[in-house]
Order: structure tokens, then sequence, then C-alpha cells
């Protein structure tokens, strides 16, 4: 762990700073190991403080890295910063614009007197988080089979009549059960014309015959997220329907082969992107292939027409076309994927042949 701290004060440097202050939960985590809500996060030159209030007190001591010190508040998270910043003389500190409100901004700057120069360090220090270590990959592919333990499960429990928020049910208590947090973000599933909805959250919309349903859905498990999609059918399929899925399944079989270490996200993103339009769905796709998962959900590289991300062993991303079409539904398959020795390791292994209940 004490590599991640050596990657942020590598960051400190380059970026003239004498520490930096971590507000974001993701960022927390993974670079003092603490699970709470409510933090600061300080870590100068060789010393690290973790600044908690009594709530949070014995786990943080329990949860923290080794050379991170936990200090709790005495009277508010800003005059302890306050007192830890004069005693060690740090004068510029950046901090994650992302993650801290302009509330705290402006109280930082108020009340924080020590400092005498506050920089805004964008995501730079998200994008720390871009390569995923040994142990982190390990701890992905658990959440990954976790995801295809649910969908194996929910294959058999789905039937026609059923609501959508039937289905969402089942899923999130059944990952509870088999150890997860919860859900890594609202369970999409969305039948008939609703799957041609990206985001479709599930609804009291009844599961018909000849619905596509599109079921997009991820766990949080020990700390690392999943995200997976599958398309079944209630019923036999449409003739396009069936037309489509066949599209997206090459789109996506095509970018899983294709995208190696050194390509760009544009390019990585065009593989399926120009599959799918030299099969005249080109205004159908209209979100990005992929996207960075990790402890968060959505995070760093980026796999889509305005991704400059270069992509590098150790990422992880989501590999998910679709194709949507407005009153007839949509398609989209996603697996989650490495990148080892300059090509693609899949995670998921959830079948993708044509499923029909
Ligand atoms: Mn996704």
């Amino acid at each position: 762990m004490n590599n991640r701290l050596k990657k942020l004060r590598n960051l400190l440097v380059e970026k003239d700073c004498d520490a930096c202050l971590i507000t974001g939960r993701a960022n927390t985590l993974y670079f003092s190991g603490f699970t709470g809500t409510t933090s600061f996060l300080l870590v100068g030159a060789d010393k690290a403080w973790l600044v908690v209030d009594f709530r949070y007190t014995i786990q943080a001591k329990k949860q923290v890295y080794d050379g991170i010190e936990v200090i709790e508040i005495n009277e508010s998270f800003y005059s302890s910063l306050n007192e830890i910043i004069k005693q060690s003389s740090i004068k510029i500190v950046g901090f994650e614009g992302p993650a801290l409100t302009v509330s705290e901004y402006t109280r930082i700057k108020d009340k924080i007197t020590g400092i005498k120069k506050l920089k805004n360090l964008e995501d730079s220090i998200n994008r720390i988080r871009i390569i995923k270590d040994s142990q982190e990959i390990e701890q992905i592919q658990q959440a990954v089979l976790l995801g295809d333990k649910i969908f194996e499960h929910i294959v058999k429990f789905i039937k026609p009549g059923m609501k959508e928020v039937e289905v969402a049910a089942e899923l999130e208590y059944t990952m509870k059960k088999l150890g997860a947090k919860g859900p890594s973000f609202e369970s999409i599933i969305a039948a008939g014309p609703r799957s041609a909805m990206c985001h479709g959250t599930a609804t009291e919309n009844i599961l018909k015959n000849g619905d596509a349903v599109v079921l997009d859905f991820g766990v949080i498990y020990h700390n690392y997220c999943s995200d997976m999609t599958r398309t079944i059918f209630i019923g036999e399929p449409n003739k396009e329907l069936k037309k489509i899925y066949d599209i997206v399944m090459k789109a996506q079989e095509a970018a899983l082969e294709g995208i190696v270490s050194g390509m760009s996200g544009f390019d990585a993103d065009k593989i399926a992107r120009d599959i799918i339009a030299s099969n005249g769905y080109k205004d159908a796709f209209g979100h990005s292939l992929g996207h960075g998962v990790g402890i968060e959900i959505h995070e760093e590289p980026r796999l889509s027409a305005k991704s400059e991300d270069i992509l590098e062993d150790g990422m992880v991303f989501s590999v998910e076309p679709g194709i949507y079409v407005e009153g007839l539904g949509g398609v989209r398959i996603e697996d989650m994927v490495v990148l080892v020795d300059g090509k693609i390791r899949n995670f998921t292994t959830s079948p993708k042949d044509i499923i029909i209940i």
C-alpha cells in the first residue's frame, strides 16, 4: 500500500504541492484503507494524517495502512487540520476538485489559515487508480464472478408476467445473500420498448411475450464494483431484434479480440462502432463502448469517440456495445475485462448465446 502513497507523493512533487487533501470516498479508501463516510486525509511529503470524528476513531485505527496517523478532531475538522498544517510547515495544498464541495472549499480557505495556496488537482489523483495492482485485479475478479452467479440465478427466476421491480428485488436480495455489500448502481431491468432506454431502471412494467429484457447490474464486493449486461428474450424475439442481437454480439466480440495495450480509447470504441454502423445502426449506438471499473463503478479509462486515454496493461474496463430502437427495444451486451500482456482477459463468464425464456 505504500506504493500507492509513493505515487501520490510523486504527484505532489510534479504539481509543486507540499501536501494534498483527499476528501473523496474512493480515493480515501484507496490511499488509506478507511471505509467510513466522513474524513479528511492529508498526505504530505513524508507524513500522512487521517482526520476523523469520534464515531470513526476505532474503525480508522483498525483500517488505516502503515504510515498514516489517525487524528480525532477536537473542535472541528478545520481546526484540527489547521493545527497539523501549522506544525508541519505545509504551505501549498492540492485538493481533488471533483470531490470537494464549494462550501468545503470556502471553509478550508477561511478557516485553515496555515495554507498559503490551494491548488485544484482536478482528476489527477483519480488517475493514479487507473492501473490496478494484482490485489485489486483479484478482488475485481471475485466481484465479477459473483455477478455471473447472480445472473445464472436470475435467468432461472425470471418468468413472463413478472414486473421489472420484482426482478430487481430478487437480484439485489441475492447479491446481499451471497456476501455483496449491495448493488454498485441502481439495477437496470428494462423490458419491451423500455429496453431502448439505455438506463431504464426497473419499474412496474410487466415482462411480456416478445420482449427484449436488458439486465444491467453490478455488485460491490470487498470494496470493488462489478458491472455486466445481458439481454434476454421473453418468448421468441421478432426478426429485427434477433438481427440486432447478432450485430451487438459481433461488435462486442470484435472489440474483445481487437483491443490491445497501447491503443487509444477512441480506437477501441471505433472497433465496435464501425461494425454497428456498417450494419445500418450508426445512430442507434449513442453511448460509449466502455469505462473503467474499480472502487467506483465509472472511472478512468474511457473507451469512447471522445477519449484520449491510452489503454495499458493493468487497466480494468467494461466492453458494452448496444443498439437501441425507439418503440422496438434495445440490446446491450457487457463484459468486464483487464488488459494483461497486451491483450484482453475477460473476467465475465456468463453465456452470450441468445437466451429465450
Ligand atoms: Mn457499464
